[in-house]
């Protein structure tokens, strides 16, 4: 059955120009998205930056740009660093756009109608990176912030509250009765955690900032002295893009996954959910969260940190579909990864070098050696039994691998089958069949082409340039999207003239 799929990046700060960790979330998403279509889903995915703030007024001061000028130039990096990626989101939010603030004002007049937002003060350890107060659990033991290392300021002001203790117990009870909502596991553990914290010290959300502070951001629809506070405004951004207040809205909505990495999991995880049970907006279907990439030291990688890579760099390189492969099959879904350029290079080099790599080069240049295909007239090799049966293993793992957001392991699944191909060409060994029983020699080569259109088939989300090329190169139809036996694959007939190396070795730089 067709299903929507609205699925979502964090928008990133423009305090700086894109990095890995960037590209990670991006990339992800774009791969997921691509599964989702393939599968006839219809799919919305999402992405943006995030340009109110005090850290943004900042970034533009230190460049000697009004916030507006700035904020243009930064987003549009970011915009064309995902097409150079070769990625496909459907909208690009800026929360500077006009859709924008019209929502923003209305969830919060909304809300403040209803008498869950009230003016206050309030004194506490105010952290530019996180752009929120810190409790004094998420400061290290220097009295820093965790992540970012830097010394929190002490702020007190008067400002408008949301009343968020109102709806930590409602949001607590939802969640224990869909504990799938946030996954992998240890994330939803942790929101629980926090909500129990929360609930504990009583606290508020505070949603405002004085103008005499700050001018950057959405004007309060009820205080004209004050902005909104930068997460109470991003979160939301989620909504206007489906067009909150439209018919469009809702059958979105109702699909709508939200893919972040642990740095954000409070205000995704606790703040979210509860300004729209107060917005009386149904809380979005599922939160999936990812771990760090860590960079020298093991450190996160980041803008603060000075420690990230230019994922553009890397992506002229090595190719975007090498980054992207890597990407996805190093880090486990939900942990930390460590990043090198010999992580890099080992990972590429055994598996697109040398598993993939060397498969598909041996299988069409004997074919074309031997004059024998692609013909889909030739009768099927003796391994056709195995490689169906580990064809219809992957096709059950692949699926769940994906529904869990296990990228890493939906990916191994494919190269256990791509393996099993290369022990094929050992075992069998078409150059000494060439010789001695050329049938059978041609039998073998077209079932190997067959399935290595059946595994390209199933790399399209993580390889979609390397896996479009050479399945239009062997002029490849199949029955499914993801075929569970050689039967619904077909190679139209054609003798081969050249192709491209499926992926250059990587060597060290030393
Ligand atoms: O937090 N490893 O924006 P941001 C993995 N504007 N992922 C990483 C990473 C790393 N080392 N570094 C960054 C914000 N990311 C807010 C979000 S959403 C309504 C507002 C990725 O520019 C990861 O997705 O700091 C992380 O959650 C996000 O970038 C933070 O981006």
């Amino acid at each position: 059955m067709r299903t929507k799929k609205f699925i979502t990046t964090p928008i990133y700060y423009v305090n700086a120009k894109p990095h890995i960790g960037h590209a990670y979330t991006t990339i992800a998403c774009d791969t997921w998205a691509r599964f989702e279509r393939l599968k006839g889903n219809d799919v919305f995915f999402l992405t943006g930056t995030d340009e109110h703030g005090d850290k943004i007024v900042k970034a533009a001061a230190a460049e000697g740009k009004t916030p507006a000028a700035y904020c243009d130039v930064i987003s549009r990096e970011f915009r064309d660093a995902w097409k150079k990626l070769g990625l496909t989101p459907d909208d690009f939010i800026r929360t500077t756009e006009e859709r924008h603030r019209v929502v923003v004002q209305a969830i919060l007049q909304k809300i403040f109608d209803a008498g869950d937002i009230y003016a206050g003060e309030y004194t506490g350890n105010y952290c530019f990176g996180c752009e929120r107060y810190l409790t004094d659990k998420e400061l290290n033991e220097k009295g820093e912030c965790a992540t970012h290392l830097k010394k929190p300021e002490v702020i007190s002001e008067k400002n408008y509250f949301f009343r968020m203790q109102k709806y930590l117990p409602q949001w607590k009870e939802a969640l224990l009765k869909n504990p799938s909502q946030i996954s992998p596991e240890g994330y939803f553990n942790e929101v629980l955690g926090t909500i129990d914290e929360l609930i504990k010290n009583g606290e508020d959300l505070s949603i405002s900032r004085p103008k005499t502070r700050l001018t950057w951001g959405i004007e309060l629809p009820f205080d004209k002295n004050y902005v909104t506070y930068v997460w109470f405004d991003a979160l939301i951004n989620y909504v206007t893009a489906i067009g909150y207040g439209t018919p469009n809205f809702e059958p979105w909505w109702a699909e709508a996954h939200h893919m972040i990495a642990k740095d954000i999991l409070k205000p995704h995880g606790v703040y979210w959910p509860t300004m729209l049970m107060a917005a009386k907006i149904p809380v979005f279907k599922r939160l999936v969260v990812h771990g760090y990439w860590l960079g020298f030291a093991n450190q996160k990688m980041s803008k603060s940190l000075g420690n990230a890579k230019d994922p553009l760099d890397l992506a002229d390189k090595l190719g975007n579909d090498a980054l992207r492969f890597f990407l996805m099959r190093e880090m486990n879904f939900g942990s930390d990864a460590r990043f090198s350029e010999e992580i890099m290079m080992n990972r590429l080099n055994a598996n697109l070098a040398n598993d993939l790599g060397n498969l598909v080069q041996r299988t069409l240049s004997m074919l074309k050696k031997y004059d024998c295909g692609p013909n889909p007239s030739a009768p099927p090799h003796s391994s056709r039994g195995a490689i169906d049966a580990a064809l219809k293993t992957l096709r059950g793992d692949y699926l769940r691998y994906f529904e869990n957001f296990e990228f890493h392991n939906a990916i191994e699944s494919v190269f256990v089958v791509i393996r099993l191909l290369n022990k094929v060409v050992d075992d069998f060994k078409p150059w000494a069949l060439a010789k001695e029983n050329m049938p059978e020699c041609a039998a073998l080569l077209n079932t190997l082409a067959q399935a290595i259109a059946a595994v390209l088939l199933y790399l399209r989300p993580v390889l979609p340039e390397k896996s479009a090329e050479f399945l239009t190169l062997l002029k490849v139809e199949s029955a499914q999207e993801f075929p569970e036996s050689l039967e619904e694959v077909t190679l139209a007939a054609q003798k081969l003239e050249t192709w491209p190396i499926f992926f250059q070795r990587l060597e060290s730089a030393e």
